[in-house]
Parts: C-alpha cells; structure tokens; sequence
C-alpha cells in the first residue's frame, strides 16, 4: 500500500490569466503527481462553489489563496498516511470536511485540485495509465460499461466561439465540427484541423474578424448565427470533405446569455422568442443543417421546451445538457425522469470531486444517455480530462478548437493514448 505523505497548493494562472489553484500530492515512494483545475465564464447557477479571495487588491477580487489555503491547512493533514488508490475515501473526506452541498465552505476548486490530484497519485501507486486507473474506479463503481472497449472519444470541436466566449457579436456560444465518429481519433483530429484553415480562409475572404477567442475558434462579427453555420458548411467542402459523412455539425447555444426578460433574443429572428418560437427556429436550421449536438438550447429552468424538444428531435440529435444539469445528481435524476435531454456534458469541476463525476456518468449511463467529457473555457495545461474521457468510456470530448496550448495539451495527450493503445491492442 502506497501512502500520501504531503499536500500541497498554490495559486497559477488559467488561460485567461485568471488565478486558479494547483494541488501536488507526495507520496511515501517519493514520487509526485501535480493538478490544477479550470474555471467557467458562462456558469450554471446550480455549479458547486468556486472559491475566490474576492480581495480587490489581488487580481480584481479574483485570486484563490483562501482554497489554497484550504487545501494547506485543513484538507491536506487529513489526507496525510492515506492510501492514493482509495478514491473513494478520500473524497468522501474531502466533502465531509466541507460540510455543504455546494462546497461552500472549502471550494470546489480547492477540493477538485486535491482530488485529481489524487487520482494521478492512484495510478501511480498502482503501476496504470491514469486512463486505465480510471477505468477501473469506474468499473468499480459501475460507472461505466466495461463491454465496451477502450477507445477515443469522438472530438467536438468548438470551430467558431460566439456568447460570452468570443470578442464578436455572434449570440451562440460555439459552432462545433465533428468528425464522423468511424474516424479513428488522429484522423478527425488532422482533417477537423484542415477545416479549421479552411474557416480562416473563409473569414479573411470575408473582411470577418479571424482572431480567436477564449477556446481556440474564431471569433467573427457575422449578420447572423446561422452565417456561422454556413461558414462551417463551406470550409467542411473547401477542404475536401463531405457534410453529413466526413463531418457533421453541433451548437452550444448556452441558452443563459439569450434569455433576456423571459424571452429569448438572436440575430435571426427580429423579435424576441418565447420556447416554442425558439423550437421553430431550432428546426428550421435543423432541417437545412441537420445538427447532430444541441448543448443548452434553452435556459437552464426551461424544463418544459427542454422535454418538447427532446421529444422532436432526440431520436437524431443529441440535445446535450450543461447549464441544466451541472454534473449534479439531483438535476440529472430529475431530467431522466422528465426526459429532459439525452446526453450530457461532464465537468468534474462543477461538481467538485473524481468520484461524485463518476457517479454522475453512472446515472446517465443508466438512462442511457450519451456522454461526453468537457473542458471549461479557462483552462489550464493539464490533461487529466483527456485521461478520465477515455477511462470512463464517454462517447465525445469536448476540449476546444484545435489550437491554443490549453487545448491542445487536451488533444495532443488523446494523440499519445490512440498510439500506447494500438500497441497494446494488437
Ligand atoms: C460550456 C463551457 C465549455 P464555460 O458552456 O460548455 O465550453 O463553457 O466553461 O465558460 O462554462
Ligand atoms: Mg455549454
């Protein structure tokens, strides 16, 4: 049995040269594992606590020494002599030293940090791959179906950032390209990347704005939302490949930053929509653009045009639940049982914990759903989320367009497992 002999944080920066905290776990062999966690812009109002200083003196309120301390002071000496590969226990100490639901008292980024952290120290102890160790967690938990077999999640890539993610006027959050999931992970990745060239063409050609936002895609000013679509449409052909076989397409509406004064507000449409307005929009791009992924297509309390569109058009799309459901088990039983949404986005720091995520994607694999794993708009460089995708099996990945270093250390560590798997897999 292998021993945590030291825990210990301190404040870094995220993309967005926000602070964030990074947690080291020293174990009795010696060894080290280091994590950090990231930080969302368009929040869920449901999301666990994310602890900051709110000190205007440091960093516009924003720095993170108090979880740090935390992490120093009062949840680190109890983790001290515990074994690393006891996920379970640990967090269950982390959230009972806590004492709240929403990990008020201590921050879910403190207790996140600590509790990948972990997970590393894990794998490490017991001589795996992080994604194996995860697998076996998972499995343990019955998290996830061990049928299935090991592989790479299929990429979203967020081509086009708009909302509260982009300098531009679009009001969508993300247009996303997706390869066909028959691709085998390096592929999507290249032709995706072929694509994404090929949309800076189109915005230069277009006099468009082709700088990029928080997430690696472009950041346009356009007349509409739908313009983006057809700027994906375009740069799908233009590089050589085929809609709806090579490619297919996907939005984050995150529908919070349109609903305005109860009703919902876009480019498209002149006047404000209520649901089943936004419904009829939602169809009409679907029919010319046949999207494959909705994520939060309306605000997070609108569960009944969530259910109605659900109903629509769940057998062919995904209708993908972030905002709603915030990795919480209570908002997932709940949309299970409404049939609120058929998939769901994964964010361990919404939740706080390796193991409370586990038990999430457990719920959702029961009802079915499909599941993909997700970064957070300020990231750091870790790619623990690359590792814990493929461990637990998750269909997608969404970690960003093909470029900034944040993203790509996401991409690039799936690019090391596809290689280690093909040769153990033969
Ligand atoms: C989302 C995420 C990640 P943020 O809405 O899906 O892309 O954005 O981290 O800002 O919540
Ligand atoms: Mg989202």
């Amino acid at each position: 049995m292998s021993k945590i002999t030291q825990v210990y944080a301190h404040e870094i920066l995220d993309s967005r040269g926000d602070p964030t905290i990074e947690t080291v776990i020293r174990l009795d062999s010696g060894q080290t594992t280091v994590s950090s966690v990231p930080s969302g812009a368009s929040v869920g109002a449901k999301e666990a606590l994310e602890l900051r200083d709110k000190d205007s003196r440091r960093f516009a309120g924003k720095g993170v020494l108090r979880a740090a301390e935390n992490v120093n002071q009062k949840l680190g000496p109890a983790l001290v002599g515990m074994d690393p590969a006891n996920q379970t226990e640990v967090d269950q100490k982390l959230i009972s030293l806590d004492g709240t639901k929403e990990k008020k008292n201590m921050g879910a980024n403190a207790i996140l940090s600590i509790s990948q952290s972990v997970c590393k120290a894990g794998a490490i102890a017991s001589g795996m791959s992080l994604y194996n160790w995860v697998s076996k967690l998972g499995e343990g938990m019955q998290a996830l179906n061990s049928k299935l077999p090991t592989r790479i999640p299929t990429p979203v890539f967020n081509m086009i950032n708009g909302g509260l993610h982009g300098a531009g006027n679009l009001d969508f959050q993300e247009f996303q390209v997706i390869p066909a999931s028959s691709k085998i992970f390096s592929e999507g990745l290249r032709t995706s990347v072929e694509v994404y060239y090929q949309i800076r063409e189109s915005l230069i050609r277009r006099g468009a704005i082709h700088s990029v936002g928080d997430e690696g895609g472009f950041a346009p000013n356009l007349f509409t939302n739908a313009d983006a679509l057809e700027i994906d449409i375009e740069a799908i052909k233009e590089a050589g490949y085929q809609i709806g076989e090579d490619f297919f397409l996907g939005l984050d509406v995150a529908a919070n930053s349109i609903w305005k004064n109860g009703s919902y507000t876009i480019k498209d449409r002149s006047n404000a929509l209520n649901g089943s307005g936004l419904e009829s929009y939602y169809e009409s791009i679907n029919q010319e653009y046949r999207l494959i992924y909705l994520e939060d297509p309306y605000h997070e309390e609108d569960w009944n045009s969530w259910r109605e569109l659900t109903a629509k058009i769940g057998d062919k799309t995904m209708v993908v639940g972030d905002d709603l459901l915030v990795t919480n088990p209570e908002r997932v039983s709940r949309a299970v049982s409404e049939k609120a949404c058929n998939a769901i986005l994964v964010k361990p720091n919404q939740i706080g914990t390796v193991t409370e995520t586990l038990g999430v994607i457990k719920l959702a694999r029961n009802a079915g759903w499909k599941i993909i794993v997700s970064h957070r708009s300020g990231e750091t460089n870790d790619w623990f989320i690359a590792d814990f995708a493929v461990g637990v099996k998750s269909d997608y990945v969404k970690f960003g367009a093909p470029a900034r270093g944040e993203r790509i250390a996401k991409y690039n560590r799936l690019l090391a497992i596809e290689k280690e798997l093909a040769a153990t897999q033969q």
